[in-house]
């Protein structure tokens, strides 16, 4: 099918390793696709047009990769990428999947952790930047709480601030040219989890060594989830100047995280989403941090990828 809704790479369209190759695991079921490799998942975005794809560190490199092993791999990809004339706008660390982080990363008690997720978000910072990345997102998955009885929050956001700011450090010393963008969460995994919206993030920001380098990271399952209007979160963050990055998805208010295809729910919200974003002239990645549901098959999961694209464009053309 080819119309005038048919995504371009000058629309800017990217998708996590992470969305589409979701395997289709849930809390209370394995799972249901097999892997699929990066350097397919940027042969596939690419010829659906997409414009970009972006990662967590271990989405591409397993945690326990020797570094000849992590050269091996970055190597290739670079090559996928380049082949297919992709580019990767954006890369962040998987601070929330390995054990060691069960009770945060950057705001768990114990010290050696949050110098170990310094450290590999410095090594994924690096990854990203080899790549091409100059946008740098943090999603503190479990930065959060099942009971307060485990610190004081207000050490939680002394020690948060405190590694943020040493990583400005490290970008500004190493002349990388790259932004971060703080991405907010309500809840899940964690009972709580600090900083929980959008409007959170900026007054943090606000607190930093270099607020003018930190951004936030929107996305609209976050939002949505606890009842909140995610276009007003993006009204806010626009007029501030802080929009540097945008999750786009599905929701329906008061449930869990479902990560849902762009436009498969609020119709009428995402039409006035879509026409802030181009009236404002939002120039960064539409950025898509969904994935099919766990019923599809692989032709499904491209099937969803180019709604979620072609959605966004019917959506933009219905606002011009
Ligand atoms: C979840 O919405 C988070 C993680 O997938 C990732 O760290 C971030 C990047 O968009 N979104
Ligand atoms: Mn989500
Ligand atoms: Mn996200």
């Amino acid at each position: 099918m080819s119309d005038s809704y048919q995504p371009k790479p000058e629309d800017k369209f990217t998708f996590g390793l992470w969305t589409v190759g979701n395997r289709g695991r849930d809390p209370f079921g394995d799972a249901v696709r097999p892997p699929i490799p990066p350097a397919r998942i940027v042969q596939k975005l690419s010829q659906l047009g997409a414009y970009g794809v972006n990662l967590h560190d271990n989405d591409l490199v397993p945690i326990d990769a020797t570094p000849a092993q992590r050269d091996k791999i970055v190597k290739e990809f670079k090559k996928a990428v380049e082949d297919c004339n992709m580019k990767v706008p954006m890369a962040t660390t998987n601070l929330f999947y390995h054990p060691i982080f069960k009770d945060g990363a950057f705001t768990a008690n114990d010290p050696k952790v949050r110098a170990y997720a310094v450290r590999k978000t410095m090594d994924a910072i690096d990854l990203g930047y080899e790549l091409g990345a100059r946008i740098y997102v943090f999603w503190g998955g479990r930065e959060g709480i099942e009971t307060d009885a485990c610190r004081d929050a207000r050490d939680a956001i002394k020690r948060f601030r405190e590694c943020i700011n040493f990583l400005c450090g490290y970008v500004t010393d190493n002349k990388y040219g790259m932004k971060f963008a703080l991405e907010a969460k309500a809840n899940e995994p964690r009972s709580d989890i600090y900083l929980p919206t959008t409007g959170a993030m900026l007054a943090f920001i606000e607190t930093l060594d270099h607020p003018e380098m930190v951004g936030v990271n929107p996305e609209y399952a976050h939002e949505t989830m606890p009842g909140l209007n995610f276009h007003h979160a993006i009204a806010q963050a626009l007029e501030r100047g802080k929009l540097f990055h945008i999750d786009l998805n599905g929701q329906k208010p008061g449930k869990y995280d479902q990560d849902l295809r762009f436009g498969s729910e609020d119709q009428k919200g995402c039409f006035f989403l879509v026409k802030l974003l181009e009236d404002s002239h939002y120039d960064g990645p539409r950025h898509f941090d969904a994935h099919a549901y766990r019923t599809e098959d692989e032709d499904g999961v491209w099937d969803f990828a180019l709604g979620c694209m072609r959605t966004y464009n019917v959506l933009k053309d219905k606002a011009r």
